[in-house]
Parts: C-alpha cells; sequence; structure tokens
C-alpha cells in the first residue's frame, strides 16, 4: 500500500470526515498537524497545487486533494485501486 499522508489543522470538520473515511478502510496514515505553522501551511499551498483548505491528502505520489475530493474518489470506486496500487 502506498504511503498516505494526511495535512490537518486543528477544529477542521473536513479533517475528521476524511480520516473517518481511511480509518474505515483500515488504512494507515500518517498525520501532520499544521496549526500554528504557517511556514509549513505556506509548503502545503504549493505541494497542492494553490489549494488553502484543509485537509490535504496524498497517496503516495497522487495528490488526491481535500476531503470532497476523497469521498468522490471513493463513490467512483477510484479509491481503492489508488491505495492497493
Ligand atoms: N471542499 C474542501 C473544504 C475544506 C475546508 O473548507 N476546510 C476548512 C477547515 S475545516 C479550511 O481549510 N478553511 C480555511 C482555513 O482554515 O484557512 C474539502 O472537502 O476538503
Amino acid at each position: 500500500m502506498p504511503k498516505v499522508v494526511i495535512y490537518t489543522r486543528d477544529w477542521c470538520g473536513y479533517c475528521d470526515a476524511a480520516r473517518r473515511l481511511l480509518t474505515s478502510k483500515n488504512v494507515p496514515f500518517e498525520e501532520i498537524n499544521l496549526t500554528g505553522k504557517p511556514a509549513e501551511r505556506e509548503e502545503l499551498v504549493e505541494m497542492a497545487g494553490g489549494q488553502t483548505t484543509v485537509p490535504q491528502i496524498f497517496i503516495g505520489d497522487t495528490h488526491v486533494g481535500g476531503c470532497d475530493d476523497l469521498y468522490a474518489l471513493d463513490h467512483a470506486g477510484r479509491l481503492d485501486p489508488l491505495l492497493a496500487d
């Protein structure tokens, strides 16, 4: 399974929802909480192609996007294959 990394901050309902989906699939992930880390947050915006919200989710080399993107991928049946790569 490729490494899954989720960038979050405190008090983020979308982050909770993204974590919930990954956990429901028993997917291990690394969480990087950027609360109070403006420089790292700037770096993330760059890594995420200009997206400024959290969460931002990466699966291996693939930037999935945010929570809605993660759920959309799952509903399209494309999340499990990506996780199985
Ligand atoms: N559509 C996005 C919405 C994400 C979102 O609005 N996240 C909030 C936190 S829960 C956010 O980043 N707000 C701007 C900010 O914190 O600077 C997604 O599905 O991930």
